[in-house]
């Protein structure tokens, strides 16, 4: 049995680390295994940890996991945060802590590199959780910071997203922007130890009373957490655990599936088009004749780009219908 994605689906720890590198890498080897696990993996209820750093994310991931593990639940951690103890950068009390969960064979942590591009990163972050659901871990953490478009992404990778937010920090500074309000299902003020939380948890009453919600929709819970004593922490799993049952019913779960599916469909499509399509535009001769013009500025690099691509699409008829 040499083959890692066959390992990975007896449960083998270091094929999926591998396999997950390589998809990492954009090797090609992480799209065949992919293409074998893929019908394995869609049985983990992925669960997207987002909010600003230093919230406490990782601290909760951890708390969570000893949680799951407490439920016999097997629990994989992808830590996209490039400031996460899961990753580097981490004091090293931190990181000891951490790590208390990687010698429990039923849990697997990994960090995502954060090299390339946000797009590229939440691509191989959700192939990483296909990976391990298809290893049999029943529930994926991804923990990601929520800048940017990162949160929207985590949540569209996610079954569940959880928003962590904490007191005492301005509103503007809350990373809590109309989008990430939108995205959470869950919502968690850890360090309810600090001072603020009452201001905190109002502020963001009033900011959830405010996003529209329909009737027979999920209506987000706000939790207190404290991250460090596992205070909350059951009531967070719970609250996670409700979500996807709300979306196991009347097939929410399977439609949320299928659009994952569908994203990826179409985002490999206009890859795998444009490549295919430069190949030939590359090799044919109004390439280099169109290629001089435009060096020499006799045309335009629009006009000249599109006429190739036109004439190549005009001849490329042959697709399967
Ligand atoms: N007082 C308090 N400190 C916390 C709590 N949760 C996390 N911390 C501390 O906050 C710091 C940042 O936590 P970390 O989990 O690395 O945050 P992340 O950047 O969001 O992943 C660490 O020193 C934690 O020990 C909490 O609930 N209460
Ligand atoms: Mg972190």
């Amino acid at each position: 049995m040499s083959d890692p994605a066959e390992r990975i689906l007896t449960g083998c720890h270091a094929s999926a680390g591998q396999v997950i590198r390589w998809i990492e890498d954009g090797d090609r080897r992480g799209v065949a295994a992919l293409k074998h696990l893929y019908p394995h993996g869609g049985h983990a209820h992925v669960i997207g940890i987002t909010g600003p750093p230093g919230a406490g994310k990782s601290t909760l991931v951890d708390a969570l996991i000893a949680e799951l593990r407490g439920r016999a639940l097997r629990v994989g951690v992808l830590a996209v945060d490039p400031s996460s103890p899961f990753s580097q950068g981490a004091v090293l009390g931190d990181r000891v802590r951490m790590q208390r969960h990687s010698t429990d064979p039923q849990v697997f942590i990994r960090s995502m590199a954060t090299r390339g591009c946000l797009g590229g990163l939440a691509r191989a972050t959700s192939e990483a959780a296909v990976v391990l659901a298809a290893m049999g871990q029943q529930v994926v953490l991804v923990e990601t910071v929520g800048v940017g478009q990162d949160e929207v992404e985590v949540a569209e990778l996610a079954h569940t997203t959880v928003v962590v937010s904490v007191p005492g920090l301005g509103d503007e500074v809350q990373a809590l922007k109309a989008g990430i309000l939108e995205v959470g299902d869950v919502f968690a003020i850890n360090k309810a130890d600090h001072p603020g939380c009452e201001d905190t948890e109002k502020h963001l009453r009033g900011m959830l009373a405010m996003r529209a919600v329909e009737p027979g929709c999920w209506q987000p819970p706000l939790l207190r957490t404290v991250a460090h004593s596992g205070e909350g922490v059951p009531e967070l799993a719970d609250a996670c655990i409700a979500h996807r049952d709300f979306l196991g019913e009347a097939g929410r779960l399977e439609e949320a599936d299928a659009r994952r599916g569908e994203r990826v469909f179409r985002a490999l499509l206009g890859e795998l088009c444009a490549e295919a399509l430069l190949a030939r535009a590359e090799e044919s001769p109004a390439h280099a004749s169109l290629l001089g013009a435009v060096r020499a500025r006799e045309i335009d690099p629009y006009s000249a780009a599109e006429s190739l691509v036109s004439a190549l699409a005009v001849r490329g008829g042959d697709a399967p219908r």
